[in-house]
C-alpha cells in the first residue's frame, strides 16, 4: 500500500477499472513500454499499483479489476477518496457484455467520493473488425447523461497496438490540471 501513504505531491492517483477481459492488464503492459513502471501487487484484493515516471514526474495508477468483485465495493470507498480521475476501459468486441460494463461504470459514478471526477472511457479493442466505435459507446452509454457534473472523454483505442493508449493518458492529466 505504499503508494497510497506515500502523498508525493506530483502523484497522480487514476483509477483504471472495467469488468475483466475488457484489456486492462493489456493495457498496463503497454504502457510499460513507454514509461518506467514496477508494478506492486496487493494481497486480499483483485488490485495492482504502479508507478509510471513521465517526463520526470511520478504517476501514481492505482488498478482494480472490478469484474465478478461485487462483494468488494464496500471497500471501494479507500480506493476511490485518493483517484484524480477515472479511466473506465470497454471491450467495444464484446457486445454481449456491454449493459453489463454502462451498469458498473453508472454504479462506479454513483461513488459520492469521485464527485466530480474526470472520466475518460476507453473504447477498447478498436483493432478487432466490428468493433463498436466510440461513437457508438457515447450513444449507447448516453454518456452526456451519466457524466453530468463531471468532464469526460471517450478515447478509441487499442490495447494491444497501444493506438490511443498516449493520448488517453495526456487527457486524463490534461483534465486533472
Ligand atoms: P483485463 O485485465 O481487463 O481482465 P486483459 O483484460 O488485459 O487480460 O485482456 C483480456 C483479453 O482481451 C486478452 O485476450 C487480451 O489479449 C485481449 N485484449 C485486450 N485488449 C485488446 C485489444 O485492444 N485488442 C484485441 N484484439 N484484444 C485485446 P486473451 O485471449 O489473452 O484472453
Ligand atoms: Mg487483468
Amino acid at each position: 500500500m505504499g503508494l497510497r501513504g506515500s502523498k508525493q505531491p506530483e502523484a497522480l492517483h487514476v483509477l483504471l477499472l472495467g469488468l475483466d477481459n475488457s484489456g486492462k492488464t493489456t493495457l498496463l503492459y503497454k504502457l510499460k513500454l513507454n514509461a518506467c513502471v514496477t508494478t506492486v501487487p496487493t494481497i486480499g484484493f483483485n488490485v495492482e499499483m504502479l508507478e509510471a515516471k513521465k517526463k520526470g514526474k511520478n504517476t501514481a495508477l492505482t488498478v482494480w479489476d472490478v469484474g465478478g468483485q461485487g462483494r468488494m465495493r464496500e471497500h471501494w470507498p479507500s480506493f476511490h477518496q485518493d483517484a484524480a480521475a477515472v479511466v473506465f476501459v470497454v471491450d467495444c468486441a464484446g457486445r454481449e457484455r456491454l449493459e453489463e460494463a454502462r451498469r458498473e461504470l453508472e454504479l462506479t459514478l454513483q461513488s459520492e467520493l469521485l464527485r466530480g471526477r474526470p472520466l475518460v472511457l476507453l473504447a477498447n479493442k478498436q483493432d478487432v473488425s466490428g468493433a463498436l466505435t466510440a461513437t457508438d459507446i457515447k450513444d449507447t452509454f448516453s454518456m452526456g447523461r451519466m457524466c453530468s457534473g463531471r468532464d469526460w472523454f471517450v478515447q478509441p483505442c487499442s490495447a494491444s497496438t497501444g493506438f490511443g493508449l498516449e493520448e488517453a493518458f495526456r487527457r486524463v492529466v490534461q483534465m486533472v490540471k
